[in-house]
């Protein structure tokens, strides 16, 4: 009711419109009205009143709300439904459950800030308040479990084409960090619920720092985090780099579900900054410590490492760039 609300009054642009044509438009009561007005004041959108004319809205909030993100989205399956929070403890948390509930395809899970983001292997993800965006996407793709990897690269991808467009250059580090001059900017974390043979659904939670200055990062990061605004040099609208990262996801998983992940795969090549590098890697099931150098990217998504002992395939770990 609210999204249609500010739909309106966006349409109305410049001119007034009357309570009365909105009560009727909506079958709402005209007192019912000024109440949907007054929360969205208290939301953040500046919206004048006068007795005769009716409402006018002066500006709208860089918030991540689905009445601004919504509006005008062209997406057909990924955040076609979309679930809010001004503050939650992880995004990740709250899409499993949906998704346990019956949540559809595309369902999308965003917060202003997360008490207790969480990163891979039970590390913290640090997510301030209106300074990021920190979301989950719930798919319920057609699939096989193992190319459930290769969806956390097609997110990578997603977020580096919505920054192509605002012309901030991606660097993703295998699998799936993107990276400001060796400072990570992204974050992504994909869970799995399934059975053998089977993907129930996946969650693939992204944490993207957006206007956060150096300053502003805890001491412990301040080394090796970075966000947009520091690429660009001025604030981001969130609101619409939202909205292009929602585009790109939704473009990639309806061409990934008919097409396969070819493309996925040849685009992450192309903003990647590993291959051809040093690196050292530390495996995700065993923590067995190595280097080499960074040869391919394989039809799974897996990072073959040319190394002392021949070539190696990483499925899951941590890579450094030497
Ligand atoms: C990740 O883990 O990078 C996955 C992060 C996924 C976060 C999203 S936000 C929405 C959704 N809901 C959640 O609860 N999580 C997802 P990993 O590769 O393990 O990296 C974690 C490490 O990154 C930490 O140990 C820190 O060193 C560093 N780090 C923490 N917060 C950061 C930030 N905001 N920016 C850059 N680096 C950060």
């Amino acid at each position: 009711m609210r999204k249609t609300i500010v739909e309106m009054l966006k349409n109305a642009g410049e001119n007034f419109i009357s309570g009365e044509s909105i009560a009727g438009d909506l079958g709402i009561s005209r007192t019912a009205v000024w109440k949907h007005i007054q929360k969205l004041r208290e939301n953040g959108y500046e919206i004048i009143s006068s007795e005769r004319r009716g409402y006018k809205l002066k500006d709208a909030p860089d918030l991540l709300l689905p009445s601004e993100i919504q509006i005008g989205l062209k997406t057909k399956i990924v955040g076609v439904d979309m679930h809010y929070h001004p503050s939650v403890d992880s995004t990740n948390r709250v899409a499993k459950a949906l998704a346990y509930h019956g949540a559809m395809d595309g369902t999308i899970v965003v917060a202003e800030e997360q008490t207790f983001g969480k990163g891979r292997l039970e590390r913290k993800f640090y997510s301030p308040r209106g300074k990021g965006i920190w979301f989950s996407v719930i798919l319920r793709p057609n699939f096989l479990p193992k190319d459930a990897p290769k969806c956390t690269l097609m997110a990578a991808v997603a977020v580096a084409e919505a920054m192509d467009r605002f012309n901030l250059k991606p660097e993703i580090k295998w699998p799936n960090d993107i990276l400001f001059d060796g400072r990570k900017i992204v974050g992504i974390l994909t869970e799995i619920t399934g059975e053998l043979g089977k993907i129930t659904y996946l969650v693939i939670g992204v944490g993207i720092n957006v206007n956060i200055s150096r300053e502003e990062f805890p001491e412990d990061l301040r080394d090796i985090a970075a966000s947009l605004s520091e690429i660009k040099g001025e604030n981001i609208s969130r609101v619409k780099f939202f909205r292009a990262v929602l585009e790109e996801f939704d473009k990639l998983y309806l061409q990934v579900s008919e097409n396969g992940f070819d493309d996925v795969l040849n685009r992450w090549k192309k903003y990647n900054v590993t291959l051809g590098k040093n690196i050292r890697v530390i495996s995700a099931g065993d923590g067995e410590n190595f280097t080499g150098k960074a040869v391919d990217l394989n039809e799974d998504g897996a990072l073959v490492v040319d190394t002392v002992d021949g070539l190696r395939t990483v499925y899951a770990g941590d890579v450094s760039i030497r």
